[in-house]
């Protein structure tokens, strides 16, 4: 009898594993595939460019820079609430806690015509941290 309700309890834990892992696999691909603001906080520098050119973030939301080109690049921001920068390089990443909302006009300033928008905003009152979709805005 004991080991009867030993295994319907491992069953029932071993379905909700599965679940969430279908959950969090589902919320992954939709965020990367989406253009709503839950993408994943990542840009990647290509040769003279950035990917995304553009990105809405949450205040706090840790950014991460990834070099993925051949080239040297710097991300540099000249304009937005706050001025930051770093070093030229050609591999590695950057990162930055994006913590005063507003809009950060980025450039490689080795390449004109390289920029990026970084958009960063509060929370909104009501809204959870979920990858669901967005209400159409009239
Ligand atoms: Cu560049």
């Amino acid at each position: 009898m004991a080991s009867h309700h030993f295994t319907l309890r491992r069953l029932v834990i071993a379905g909700a594993a599965l679940m969430l892992g279908c959950a969090l696999g589902g919320g992954i691909a939709f965020a990367a595939g989406s253009g709503a603001t839950s993408q994943p906080p990542s840009i990647q520098l290509g040769d003279d460019f950035f990917q995304p050119k553009r990105l809405t973030v949450l205040v706090g939301t840790k950014v991460t820079w990834t070099w993925t080109g051949n080239d040297t690049h710097n991300v540099t921001v000249v304009s937005g609430p706050q001025k930051f920068r770093s070093v030229d390089q050609s591999s590695g990443t950057y990162s930055r806690v994006m913590s005063k909302p507003g809009v950060y006009r980025i450039v490689c300033t080795l390449h004109p015509g390289m920029n990026l928008t970084l958009t960063v905003r509060k929370p909104k009152a009501q809204s959870t941290p979920t990858t669901a979709a967005s209400p159409p805005s009239s």
